[in-house]
């Protein structure tokens, strides 16, 4: 390292709020008014020239704090590393919020070791809620400068719990959702739709909701907030069984993922298969 480089970092929880942090920033202050996008899997499933931006900035920003990682990142940047970290990120969760200019869209970056998610953050800058968590050390919220601990719900009926849920941007997986919602809406609380699984996954963690499950989601939409709702007590796994980690990083889709304080889990998991929600297609 030439004198004047900086120095890699070995604070992996830093370096991931440092990252989500810079890319907050320039998503809402470098947005333009007529920002540009591109279709992916449907003509409402779109990539918007912020969501590249934001992933070109995350590169930029961990060859400077961690060079010897590897990369994987929701818009294509695929970075081969050496050191056994990889980087799973997802510049903007939600990016049909952030389209619409809806604030509920997020940064999730994840530290993954040898298929462990060892820190995680998602940064939400338009509603100023940072979530964190490293392995062990517990999950936290940074909101309006104050730092608290987060602890899931004490929900421990399913016909009483607040439960979030997404959808894919197909018209025929849609339409297998809206049926999978039909059996679950009459046996809960009530039902929410964020539009960006990270922040399902955080509001899981901070007992703002009791539970979320979805289909089709991709590792960069799930790794940093399933961290996060561990280490506040959650239960996260997938519907046909099977735990998280080790965390498989590849681009495909994925089947249900479930995620819920323990008091419901069990509940909202049998609700889930009876609704034949993996069947989806
Ligand atoms: C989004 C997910 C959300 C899902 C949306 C979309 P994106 O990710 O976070 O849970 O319901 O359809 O996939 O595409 O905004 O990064």
């Amino acid at each position: 390292m030439h004198r004047g480089m900086p120095k890699p970092r070995d604070d992996l929880l830093g370096v991931a709020i440092d990252v989500s942090v810079e890319l907050g920033k320039m998503l809402l202050n470098e947005r333009p008014t007529d920002i540009q996008t591109d279709e992916k899997s449907s003509p409402v499933d779109v990539v918007t020239e912020m969501d590249r931006a934001g992933e070109l900035r995350a590169r930029q920003a961990l060859a400077r704090y961690r060079p010897d990682d590897a990369i994987c990142g929701e818009e294509g940047v695929r970075e081969p590393g050496t050191s056994g970290v990889t980087w799973v990120i997802d510049p903007i969760d939600g990016t049909t919020n952030y389209l619409y200019r809806l604030p509920l869209w997020a940064v999730s970056v994840a530290a993954v070791v040898d298929g462990r998610i060892e820190a995680g953050c998602v940064h939400a800058p338009a509603v100023d809620m940072t979530f964190t968590a490293a392995r062990s050390l517990g999950a936290h919220l940074v909101q309006g400068g104050h730092r608290s601990a987060l602890s899931v719900s004490t929900a421990g009926r399913l016909d009483h719990s607040l439960i979030a849920t997404g959808f894919g941007y197909g018209s025929t997986r849609r339409a297998g959702q809206g049926r999978v919602l039909a059996e679950v809406l009459p046996q809960v609380r009530d039902v929410r739709r964020s539009g960006a699984a990270s922040m399902d996954l955080c509001w899981v963690a901070a007992g703002w909701l009791d539970g979320y499950y979805e289909r089709g989601l991709h590792v960069w939409d799930y790794a940093a907030g399933a961290l996060i709702v561990s280490e506040a007590g959650g239960d996260v796994s997938w519907l046909a069984g099977g735990a998280i980690e080790p965390l498989l990083i590849h681009d495909g889709e994925e089947p249900t993922l479930i995620a819920a304080t323990p008091g419901v889990k069990d509940e909202l998991h049998a609700v889930l298969i009876a609704a034949s929600a993996d069947q989806v297609p």
